[in-house]
């Protein structure tokens, strides 16, 4: 037996010093703590799918309209914003399309696979998950998810003459914000219940030791460089993070967030500097503290954010060189990780359908390039679906055996308690949550 394979084999008897989960969608939800707006849903208020109380917490759809008035001298100006429906698309784009208007935006779908939403379409809503147990991070790490971003907010301004007698014109902007992050952070022993600023700070800004990447959909004038949907590393080190341009790392990318479509992300950080993707390398100046060395064990590493076609492609929407360990204060290499988002005067559904986190290299190599986008979240083959038989079972059918206050859907939840994480899962669910039926919802 070789070295390395004596290495491996040590490695493997110590697997519990890493973390390995996904959730293939939200129906189960142990393990995850949701705070403030942020809840699951079936894209359908479903009864039997109430077994814990963030169940259809994010439903929430702006159909009251807000109204604004402005008088000037020779004009008088209303606006309403509301939710938009994707009914109306072809008559606004047709002729009323004013500033910022996005074209071809979807509406929520009426049914789904149960998902995370992390804030509903209505203005000033703050969500966030995080994974309860802190997880491995600044020795190297894999995460990818699918989102999917819907209901977006519809501005319609009308202008009048001075004595609301005679309309000049009308235009209407659909256009939602502000973008959601997947954050790590160790702002203090167990801060999963930690919530940051709402609008343009995509729910962390203000968590202090924290690192996020901002999937970001509305350009705050004077703060947001990139005009278009971006994604950007946002840090203040130990300080508290902030999601616009005090807290920026490198250089924002563009890409394609809130079209509507799914979308898949996949983001690595490499223990080690990887030169394979440094042209797409977006370090500046802010990042001089955190390109070194900290130790022997403690290198400079690689932050490497793909996204849709870059990931089977294996190129890069942006890389960022960091050291994990110098800009981060935590407890054994260890943070909490999840998904944050917000909402403003705009606002749009943000959804988290499916997600995969890893700290134990190589992840999802083979599995990488297999998304299936008709399938929403069936990135991850080794994950075991779960399913609705109704009438057969817990959930579904006559038998008043299984307790009523925790009903799911799903009928072989006792037998396979912990199917919605990878097979090679062994730790971190908690004793209770293993034997519960169907295991407990942390929230
Ligand atoms: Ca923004």
């Amino acid at each position: 037996m070789t070295v390395i394979a004596l290495l491996i084999v040590l490695l493997s008897l110590l697997g519990s010093i890493y973390s390995d989960f996904v959730y293939s969608d939200f129906n189960v939800t142990t393990g995850l703590i949701f705070n403030g707006a942020a809840g699951t849903t079936a894209c359908w208020d479903d009864p039997s799918l109430r077994y814990g109380d963030v169940q259809g917490r994010a439903d929430l759809f702006n159909s009251d309209v807000i109204k604004q008035r402005e008088e000037t001298t020779d004009a008088a100006i209303e606006s309403t914003t509301e939710t938009h429906l994707q009914i109306y698309n072809t008559e606004i784009e047709k002729s009323q399309a004013g500033f910022l208007h996005r074209k071809g935006t979807l509406s929520a779908p009426s049914r789904c696979k149960v998902r995370a939403r992390l804030t509903p379409s209505n203005p000033a809503k703050v969500g966030t998950v995080w994974f309860r147990n802190k997880v491995a991070v600044s020795n190297g790490f894999e995460t990818s998810f699918t989102f999917q971003i819907t209901d977006h907010s519809k501005e319609c301004t009308l202008h009048r003459d001075q004595y609301f007698t005679q309309v000049n014109h009308r235009t209407c902007s659909v256009h939602g914000g502000d973008g959601f992050a997947f954050v790590i952070q160790y702002a203090a022993e167990n801060s999963t219940d930690i919530i940051g600023g709402d609008g343009g700070q995509m729910g962390f800004g203000g968590i202090p030791n924290s690192l996020a990447i901002a999937f970001d959909t509305w350009q705050n004038p004077g703060e947001d460089t990139i005009f278009t949907d971006h994604v950007s590393i946002q840090s203040r080190g130990i300080l508290p993070n902030d999601a616009l341009e005090v807290g920026l790392l490198g250089q924002p990318r563009s890409t394609d967030i809130a079209d509507g479509a799914v979308h898949l992300a996949r983001i690595v950080y490499y223990s080690d500097l990887r030169a394979e993707y440094l042209n797409e390398l977006v370090a500046s100046t802010s990042l001089t503290p955190y390109l070194m060395d900290n130790g022997e064990q403690k290198r400079i590493g690689t932050l490497v954010v793909f996204i849709d076609d870059g990931i089977a492609e294996d190129k890069p929407l942006l890389t960022l060189p960091i050291n994990l360990s110098l800009l981060l204060k935590l407890s054994d290499d260890k943070a909490y990780v999840g998904f944050t988002s917000s909402t403003g005067r705009f606002f749009e559904k943000h959804d988290i359908l499916s997600w995969h986190w890893c700290d134990q290299y190589p992840c999802l190599e083979k599995e990488k390039s297999t998304f299936d986008y008709s399938q929403e979240s069936k990135y991850y083959p080794n994950a075991k679906f779960r399913r609705f038989e109704p009438g057969a079972g817990y959930g579904g059918g006559d038998n008043i055996v299984f307790p009523t206050k925790n009903r799911s859907p799903d009928t072989e939840a006792w037998s396979v308690p912990v199917e919605h994480f990878s097979s090679s899962r062994t730790h971190d669910i908690s004793e209770d949550g293993i034997s519960q039926v169907p295991p407990n919802t942390f929230y």
